[in-house]
């Protein structure tokens, strides 16, 4: 006979995701989501850790992912709006190795401040959602989660609810599933989601809600189960076990794979039976969708919108509806396939400004120091953004603000080495860079965070921040020593010259080979708040090769001419072109010794 478990809904999950191949699990506890990873950290294969918050979570996970483990993040579903800033782009960037979010909804607020479904989000972000209605399906959905988020590009959203993740059932058990670690690729226009390249990623999400749209049609988790009265159900999750066992006789549409919604599989319901019902807790968002099609269904009419359901309930509240002169017949109206707009083009005649770091912008040392070493930059949102772009390519990835610290310390978790730096502007580490950092020390992850210390918030127009401590009425408020609070937190840190490009690379060269974790606080202020000229730089027209070296900074300052490079009136004075050329053609001429 085979070995059977017994496994509660949770359970299931962890040993599911194990048996999926998944290599990394993460979240932030909160019922009834919190045995996930308590059951993962104790089976073999698989690094467990709880993170600070479930934004932080779910861009630990994005790291792993990205160094090619099938990774795993675990929530309530109150933790799913912290981490919605990461989720909702991760839609566009999709995944390396596969991604299951797991958002454990709450109806009845057993232990929650509120009820609300989950199921939204799936739609909100067009991503697939699935949801097992018993343990054995939160076991073997697991291995169907992963390998849709790796054919389709996309992270998967499994949704529980109390009474499947906490009941208890049978497993049977299954054959692992054999996954070899992806490589990790960089691409630039998947991972860092400037708007020139988010644009593009957008349309791919559509064209991939359309894709699987087909797929959940076809898909064996969406079952169309025949029954022997006139009238057909259409639930998911525990509402099906509940609506099963009140209408026995009733015809089925059980989804597994609740989003996208197969509507010609609803079709076919309806061309079977004469009435038909949704039954779902929480919100109608089934019922909404089969509306949307043209066609007549009982719902929240006759089921509450709040708290859990059961057979009863489920009962007392359908059989008069179920047991009424059957509704006129309306011919469905199914979606048409999501459309995108034209990509935006240039006006004609106008030349094209792509952006760039100002001359002079300090970002520019920091990128110019990284690319020496063989590192992988999980990069933020700021104006060094901007580094990612051609030529620099100094920056990997670009999720959301703060994203940066959790994806290097997912990267480097998954392999259990110092491969991924963080580089995150000031502001932005004051904004959610510090929780990241913590999480980083608490899990005990080797990695190097560089902060580009300009002093402001630059990209939005220079605001003030805790760092600069200017408020927006101009006014000096007390500031936020960055160094001091890094080493509060136990971290290793040295605050360092940007304009110092020696001291800079000496200090990033250091710091890689280092073990642990260290800090590089890169201080210069904007250039755009100090406009004074450093020097000029002149060029030896006979020394000059035209190499390139100085031009793959990316300054809007260095132009190349038909012999040699010139340098325009734009220019600072900051020299960092002159620290890499080898030639010696160029050199500064300090302000003070100007002609
Ligand atoms: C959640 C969120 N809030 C606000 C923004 C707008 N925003 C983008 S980058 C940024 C801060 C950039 O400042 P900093 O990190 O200091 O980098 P800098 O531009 O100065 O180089 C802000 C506020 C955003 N993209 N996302």
């Amino acid at each position: 006979m085979e070995r059977q478990l017994f496994f509660s809904g949770n359970e299931a999950i962890a040993h599911g995701a194990v048996r999926a191949g998944a290599g990394f699990a993460c979240g932030y506890p909160g019922t009834p989501s919190s045995e996930i990873v308590e059951t993962t950290a104790r089976l073999k294969g698989i690094r467990s850790q709880w993170c600070v918050n479930e934004k932080v979570a779910l861009e630990t996970a994005v790291g792993a992912s990205l160094a090619g483990v099938r990774s795993m993040v675990t929530m309530k579903h109150v933790g799913l709006n912290v981490a919605a800033d990461p989720f909702m782009t991760l839609s566009l960037t999709g995944v390396n190795a596969g991604l299951v979010v797991v958002s454990a909804d709450d109806p009845g607020m057993h232990s929650s401040q509120n009820e609300q479904d989950n199921r939204a989000f799936a739609k909100f972000a067009k991503v697939p959602m699935l949801e097992p209605a018993d343990s054995q399906e939160a076991y073997d959905f697991m291995a169907e989660a992963f390998s849709l988020s790796e054919e389709f590009d996309t992270p998967v959203l499994l949704r529980t609810t109390t009474r499947v993740s906490h009941g208890r059932g049978q497993v049977l058990p299954r054959v692992p599933v054999d996954v070899p670690r992806r490589e990790y690729a960089r691409d630039i226009s998947k991972y860092v989601m400037v708007p020139q390249f988010a644009r593009l990623r957008n349309r791919l999400v559509l064209e991939r809600l359309e894709k699987l749209r087909r797929r959940a049609e076809q898909s064996p988790l969406n079952v169309l189960e025949a029954g022997t009265s006139d009238f057909g159900i259409i639930a998911s999750g525990v509402a099906y076990t509940y609506a099963r066992e009140a209408f026995p006789k009733a015809w089925f549409l059980k989804l597994g794979m609740s989003h996208p919604l197969p509507c010609a599989k609803v079709v076919r319901l309806y061309e079977q039976v004469s009435r038909v019902a949704v039954v779902e807790e929480l919100d109608p968002f089934f019922e909404e969708q089969v509306r949307a099609l043209g066609l007549p269904v009982v719902g929240k009419a006759a089921i509450p919108w709040d708290g859990e359901l059961d057979q009863e309930v489920v009962f007392r509240a359908l059989e008069p509806y179920l047991l009424r002169k059957p509704p006129r017949r309306r011919r469905p109206v199914l979606p048409p396939a999501p459309r995108s707009t034209d990509p935006p083009k240039p006006a004609p005649g106008l030349p094209v400004r792509p952006p760039v770091l100002c001359p002079g912008c300090s970002h520019r040392s920091v990128f110019s120091a990284l690319r020496r070493r063989r590192l992988a930059p999980m990069g933020d949102i700021g104006c060094y953004t901007l580094g990612a772009l051609p030529p620099l390519l100094a920056m990997d990835s670009c999720l959301c603000m703060g994203a940066s610290i959790g994806m290097m310390a997912g990267f480097n978790a998954a392999l259990g080495e110092k491969a991924a730096v963080g580089v995150i502007g000031d502001s932005t580490f004051f904004h959610s860079g510090v929780t990241p950092l913590i999480d980083a020390v608490y899990n005990g992850v080797e990695g190097m965070v560089v902060i580009l210390d300009n002093r402001t918030t630059a990209m939005t127009g220079h605001q003030g921040h805790p760092g600069s401590g200017l408020r927006p009425d101009r006014e000096q408020g007390p500031s936020v020593d960055i160094q001091r609070l890094c080493e509060g937190i136990g971290v290793r840190c040295v605050t360092v010259d940007a304009t110092d490009h020696a001291a800079l690379d000496a200090a990033v060269a250091e710091e890689a080979g280092a073990p642990g974790l260290g800090v590089i606080v890169a201080l210069a202020p904007c250039v755009l708040t100090s406009r004074e000229k450093a020097g000029e730089v002149v060029v030896d027209e006979d020394r000059c090769n035209l190499c390139g070296l100085c031009l793959d900074l990316g300054c809007p300052s260095i132009a190349p001419g038909d012999d040699a490079v010139s340098i325009l009136e734009t220019c600072t004075g900051c020299g960092l072109c002159v620290e890499v050329c080898r030639r010696g053609a160029l050199s500064l001429v300090e302000a003070g010794s100007c002609p």
